[in-house]
């Protein structure tokens, strides 16, 4: 049997058949994979393969299919381990706001970084546009600039405006949406917008996690149609960064990656090197002056696992 893991919790997994069925999997002893220094060995998107075991609704798991991707970061208090939020994403909404609370462009610079060295498209999606007084606006302005100049998707909505709340909802559909951002952006708003009968499971997930021990929140799909999904993260407060080296950061910057052949040195980190080419383009301004900041404290800062 074949199925999509929905949610998991420790060693418990939800296997959703592609009839609809909903099939409680643990993971075979000796399943292992390679190559991934992960807390978690399967994450919520991943398509599984499982026999049944018993008359119950009981199955193991007993292979994990090709991941087209996976989203991973740092796991919490364990620097040398990942954690897989979630895997297979089709696109990546990363929810900021420009109020209450305002999400820093070094927060998407990071997110950024990861969704492109995993191979994830990410639409960066402005919300609480109806709370914007006109500096709120000017700086929505300014950042989607930069954004869709480098050839991000952006898009400014409400979670509150049912005419945005479908537009999101189209965009969705047929594919498996993750949802990320700083807490209290709205995506658990914007999640129940989407699809109101989820309504009482968030909540009640969201009680639980309040009332958890520790840190550490698995995500969950949750099933808008049968071929359409969206992941809550809930838990996110900072972005760690995890397997990315230093001299590859630049390639996750797809306008630094445009010039980055034109430096003298091939191992060039766009700092102090002469005849960079980097920072020529920040002088002309085709490399705006915040992304480059925002590479070089990534590049300066703890985040990186070595
Ligand atoms: N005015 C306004 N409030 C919003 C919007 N989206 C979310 N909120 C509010 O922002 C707060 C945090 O939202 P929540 O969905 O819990 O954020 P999450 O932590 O990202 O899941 C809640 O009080 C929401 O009602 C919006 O578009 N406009
Ligand atoms: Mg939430
Ligand atoms: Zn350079």
């Amino acid at each position: 049997m074949e199925g999509l893991i929905t949610k998991s919790t420790g060693s418990l997994y939800l296997v959703r058949c592609n009839n609809g069925r909903v099939v409680n999997c643990t993971i075979k002893g000796s399943f292992r994979l390679k190559g991934i220094v992960a807390t978690n060995p399967l994450a919520v998107g991943d398509r599984v393969e499982f026999e049944f075991e018993g008359e119950e609704n009981k199955g193991i798991i007993h292979s994990l299919l090709e991941r087209k991707n996976y989203m991973i970061r740092k796991a919490v208090n364990l620097s040398k381990q990942s954690h897989i939020i979630a895997a297979n994403i089709d696109m990546a909404y990363l929810i900021v706001s420009m109020a209450m609370p305002r999400t820093s462009t070094g927060f998407i610079d990071r997110f950024l970084v990861t969704a492109e060295a995993y191979r994830i498209p990410v639409t960066i999606v402005f919300n609480k546009k109806d709370l914007y007084n006109e500096e709120a606006l000017e700086l929505q302005q300014d950042i989607m600039d930069i954004y869709r100049n480098i050839g991000y998707k952006c898009i400014s909505i409400s979670a509150l405006n049912a005419d945005d709340v479908n537009l999101i909802k189209d965009l969705m559909q047929h594919r498996i949406n993750l949802f990320s951002g700083h807490s209290g952006v709205g995506k658990t708003t914007l999640l129940n917008a989407v699809h109101p009968d989820l309504n009482q499971k968030t909540a009640a997930i969201s009680k639980a996690h309040s009332k958890g021990k520790h840190t550490t929140t698995f995500a969950e799909l949750f099933e808008v149609n049968t071929d359409t999904f969206i992941v809550d993260t809930p838990g996110i407060r900072d972005f760690g960064m995890y397997d990315i080296k230093k001299e590859e950061i630049g390639h996750y910057f797809p306008e630094m990656l445009r010039v980055l052949n034109g430096c003298r040195f091939n191992n060039c980190l766009h700092e102090n090197e002469p005849d960079c080419a980097v920072k020529k383009a920040v002088e002309t301004g085709q490399i705006h002056l915040s992304r480059y900041k925002n590479y070089l404290s990534i590049l300066d800062g703890e985040d990186l696992y070595k």
